[in-house]
């Protein structure tokens, strides 16, 4: 066992006992600049976010309030908070007692969304372990590269997603226990049934002394959704969650203690760790975790539910509102209850802004976070947002636009998004750190301008994305939002494609909706359309009709997969 990690800036020693993530920090040159400004990011040097947001809100009284919604084992639950933190220090005790975790040992974490699958993942930061989300549908491979990178030796995993975990263990020498839940109770295998992660947690105390952590001990490892390549691991301390849950959320989304967060993005995502389970939380609300989240399953657990504040992604949003637009009455389902909708993990496209608008009378919050930097550091309010604008830089956060040297761009001009604030990004072990961190500012890899008249930050594109198209630079964005205006498409994308006359020329990919044929006729149409609405340049001069479009979990286009496929 390797010597506790001491030193830390701040001078509170390490509760790791296991430095494997402090001893593959970025060096110190490499790091981002973290800004802590203003008395909501003053932070104590120890630090444990699972006491500051679950067992402080036990302690202030509110012990009975519900806490996490949706189904476990079979059944509708609601757990308060005084039984959510009863099960997370029982199955803290199983961790450490049972399975040996040492504070710093990472913990792979799969499931679909669910309250067990919450209740696992703040008792492993509870006990002072390292949470690894995985995406549900991630493959044997893709999980043997997870294993593997964060070296991890302990899993607790959804019973119904066993398979490709069972899968992968043969390539995970560092796996060395594995126990499942959400198992049916009459599950006849054993390591489902009897040895379950609740059989075991029911027979545990309920008391467990949170581990006393440094503010800047890792918490989490975060893997990016990686479109290409080998995934990057995203590390964040206590501190950096906490400092999320003080920034956007009380300037931009405002949620109160009654409200009922709902939505899609899966707790491996950062957009969903903080929207579905940290957030609600920090202020006391109460989140339901589903495991079925497609447009229609979404609506109607909107509606079932009475839920108030939803995340989800613009492609989802737009999915619900054309569904909505489309039932025979306004009755099938009853949205009335939704307050506030956020809209991240991609561009918002002006035009699904306005469907949302009209199928609900609500403004969607649009916000750009990443996973380095854990959630959303540029969104705008709902009296502020405006189509075709992400909005302002989230105080607490400072952004710049910069040119290929590193200069700052004055208002107007297209450069690359420059981040500073209280997180930052700290990839494990990885050479990208010198890409995603320059002095000091974090590069998202997107292209921004600041809008000269109201100062809002305005997205082009990713900044490989652009495309460079006779002697123009064309957002692929900006082509998507026009043909999302027409009414006969249902979703599309928009790609560079190699061409000897103009370096590049634009391509769309285009989803139609149902009744409209995919002909040369409706391709002129589209693409008189685009030269009518924006620019005539940047009109398509190529458009394949799909009957959908490659998309990530999280429900970003992969756009990497338009280019690849051949017409
Ligand atoms: C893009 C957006 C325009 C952008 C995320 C909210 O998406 C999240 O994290 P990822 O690491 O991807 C980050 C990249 O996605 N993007 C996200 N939101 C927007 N582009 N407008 C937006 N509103 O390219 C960014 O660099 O998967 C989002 C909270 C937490 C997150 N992790």
């Amino acid at each position: 066992m390797a010597t506790p990690h001491s030193g830390l800036p701040n001078g509170a020693s390490s509760a790791h006992r296991d430095t494997f993530a402090a001893d593959r920090l970025p060096a110190p040159e490499a790091m981002p600049v973290l800004v802590f400004d203003g008395p909501d990011l003053q932070f104590e040097p120890r630090l444990n976010a699972v006491a500051a947001l679950l067992d402080s809100a036990v302690a202030r009284g509110w012990g009975a309030r519900p806490c996490l919604r949706g189904q476990a084992q079979g059944h509708a639950v609601t757990w308060s908070y005084a039984e959510v933190q009863a099960r997370a220090n029982r199955v803290a005790h199983v961790l450490v007692q049972g399975l040996g975790l040492v504070p710093g040992n990472r913990v792979l974490l799969r499931g679909a969304n669910s309250p067990m699958l919450a209740v696992c993942w703040l008792a492993v930061v509870k006990a002072g372990g390292i949470a690894v989300g995985t995406m549900p549908l991630l493959r044997a491979r893709e999980l043997q590269v997870i294993v593997d990178k964060a070296q991890i030796s302990l899993a607790l995993c959804d019973a119904r997603l066993s398979e490709e975990l069972a899968a992968a263990r043969p390539g995970c020498p560092t796996l060395r226990e594995v126990l499942h839940f959400n198992a049916n109770a009459n599950d006849t295998n054993e390591s489902l049934g009897a040895h379950s992660l609740e059989t075991l947690a029911a027979a545990a105390p309920d008391a467990f002394d949170t581990v006393d952590t440094a503010a800047e001990d890792i918490a989490l490892i975060a893997f990016t959704s990686g479109t290409t390549g080998v995934p990057k691991a995203a590390m964040h301390t206590h501190r950096d969650m906490l400092a999320a849950c003080a920034c956007w959320p009380p300037q931009v989304l405002r949620a109160v203690a009654d409200d009922v967060f709902i939505g899609s993005p899966p707790l491996a995502f950062t957009f969903g760790l903080g929207g579905l389970l940290l957030f609600p939380l920090a202020v006391g609300a109460s989140t339901v975790l589903l495991e079925r989240v497609a447009p229609d399953t979404l609506l109607q657990a909107i509606t079932e539910h009475r839920a108030t504040v939803c995340f989800t992604a613009p492609t989802s949003y737009r999915a619900m509102a054309l569904m909505r637009a489309a039932e025979p009455s306004a009755a099938t389902h009853d949205l009335s209850s939704l307050r506030k909708c956020v809209s991240a993990g991609e561009a918002l496209p002006a035009a699904t802004r306005t469907l949302w608008q009209q199928a609900t009378g609500l403004t969607l919050i649009d916000g750009i976070g990443s996973t380095e930097l854990f959630h959303i550091f540029i969104s705008a309010r709902e009296d502020d947002a405006r189509g075709g604008a992400t909005g302002y830089v989230v105080p607490g956060y400072t952004a710049a636009i910069l040119d290929d040297e590193g200069r700052e761009l004055p208002p107007g001009q297209v450069g690359r998004l420059a981040i500073r604030g209280p997180t930052g990004c700290k990839y494990l072990d990885d050479p990208r750190q010198a890409s995603y961190v320059q002095n000091g500012w974090n590069l998202t890899g997107d292209a921004y301008l600041v809008d000269p008249v109201d100062g809002q930050f305005v997205y082009q594109a990713r900044t490989d994305d652009m495309i460079v198209s006779g002697g123009y630079n064309i957002a692929g964005p900006e082509v998507e939002s026009a043909l999302l205006l027409h009414p006969a498409v249902a979703e599309c994308g928009v790609i560079g494609q190699a061409d000897e006359a103009r370096g590049m020329i634009v391509k769309a990919f285009i989803v139609l909706k149902p009744g409209h044929p995919g002909d040369a006729a409706m391709a002129q149409a589209l693409q008189d359309f685009v030269k009518q609405t924006i620019a005539p340049y940047k009109y398509p001069r190529e458009i394949v009709f799909c009957a959908h479009l490659p998309r990530t979990e999280t429900g970003k286009l992969q756009r990497f997969r338009l280019r690849e496929i051949q017409t």
